[in-house]
């Protein structure tokens, strides 16, 4: 076995660490800022990892958690144990914590917040300035679903700038562990806060509906504030990434945005293909065996932590053949990735990120097709976060509207 790779937490290198990983085979030693780990990078081995009960998501079961390697300063801490929710239990108290959060994300119940998002979407382009170079992320991809999630959930259009700050300070490795912590343990009042507020008066959102026990066991205030902070952090960071890498896919291939400017490529091909390619999660930490497993000649130890390496998994040439680092939304295999995850955690917000994505993108080239990079596409660089694909900024130069 040869040396872990060293994954890198500034993100200089994304497509040559997505190499590597991919080169080092559908299972590798990689090491986590000092912490030892197995990423999985081939498609088969993540369906099967997936769906093996013998993986589980609670810290108590990590060897290096145990024998004290890995303590609350190890940068990545809140990503592996940001309290009890549905992210990190696992049988039958994971369904129990999931239940109401996939039900209330289903395509029907979704049509509620159409009309939210086709707002705030024309709201953004109309704000969009007339000329000069425009940073699409931040005036145009990042604010919606940050605004959809707030409104799914509940949270007060006055919290809102500063839980973009603190998420933001959350996810950066550039953060000092100190601010990280606080950063952390203030989330967690404003939350608590916030749940306590709706337990006291009900209103129409998913927090309340969190904390209505409709016949079964109530969840406790830790359990929704958990599931609250779950649904907050995955509703904002991630589907900013489609919306942003999918625009970027485009302007770097012309062919091909021509083509869905012509009706010839749907807006969902491009979406699945930008799932497959380039992915809102490069990392999603982290399970723990709790036995050891044997998956092709490779044997996970119990204790071991298993992280799943969604870029490399897109780019995996037994699914998606020799050509898997092309983007192309007309390959017959875009939509059978795993980016969403599989098994019983599965992304419960996958319809909504669709929904916004593929609200955004038609309306802002529908505005300005001729929608350009104002810089060379190789200038652009990721934001120093460890797990998410999440670029710095997209400058574009708008062009004149349709
Ligand atoms: C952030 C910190 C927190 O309070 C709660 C969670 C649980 C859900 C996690 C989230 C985390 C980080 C981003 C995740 C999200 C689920 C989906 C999202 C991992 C740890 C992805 O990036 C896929």
């Amino acid at each position: 076995m040869g040396c872990p790779l060293a994954i890198d937490p500034l993100v200089r290198d994304l497509d040559g660490e997505t190499h590597a990983l991919r080169e080092a085979g559908p299972l590798t030693r990689i090491d986590l800022l000092g912490a030892p780990a197995w990423a999985v990078t081939g498609q088969t081995e993540a369906r099967r990892l997936l769906n093996d009960p013998r993986l589980v998501k609670t810290i108590a079961r990590w060897r290096e958690w145990r024998s004290g390697a890995v303590t609350r300063g190890w940068p990545l801490i809140g990503m592996v144990d940001p309290g009890r929710s549905m992210f990190t239990v696992d049988g039958p108290e994971h369904r129990k914590l999931r239940a109401k959060t996939a039900q209330a994300i289903t395509p029907r119940r979704l049509e509620r917040l159409r009309p939210v998002i086709d707002d705030v979407t024309a709201r953004l382009l109309a704000d969009l300035p007339a000329e000069g170079t425009v940073d699409v992320k931040a005036r145009f991809a990042a604010p919606l679903p940050m605004t959809v999630v707030s409104v799914l959930m509940g949270v007060d259009a006055e919290l809102r700038p500063r839980q973009h700050e603190l998420w933001s300070a959350f996810f950066s490795l550039r953060t000092p562990q100190d601010e990280r912590l606080a950063a952390i343990a203030e989330l967690n009042d404003v939350f608590t806060r916030m749940v306590r507020a709706r337990a006291r008066q009900p209103a129409d959102d998913l927090t309340s509906a969190l904390l209505r026990p409709d016949g079964g066991e109530p969840l406790s205030e830790e359990e929704v504030v958990g599931n609250l902070s779950a649904m907050v952090a995955a509703g904002h960071e991630t589907t900013v990434s489609l919306i942003v890498n999918a625009v970027r896919a485009l302007m770097a291939n012309p062919d091909q945005l021509r083509q869905v400017l012509d009706g010839e490529i749907t807006w969902s091909a491009v979406l699945e293909e930008t799932l497959r390619w380039d992915p809102p999660v490069t990392h999603l930490l982290m399970r723990f065996a709790t036995e050891d497993i044997a998956i092709g000649d490779t044997t996970i130890g119990e204790g071991e932590g298993v992280v799943m390496s969604y870029r490399a998994i897109g780019r995996d040439r037994r699914e998606h053949g020799p050509d898997a680092d092309v983007f192309d939304p007309t390959r017959p295999t875009r939509a059978k990735h795993t980016t969403f995850g599989h098994g019983p955690h599965i992304c419960s917000g996958a319809a909504l990120a669709k929904l916004e994505a593929s609200t955004a993108l038609p309306a802002l080239f529908g505005r300005y097709p001729q929608l350009r990079l104002a810089v060379p596409d190789a200038e652009l660089r990721h934001r120093p976060v460890l797990t998410q694909n999440d670029l710095e900024a997209l400058p574009v130069l708008l062009g004149d509207p349709a």
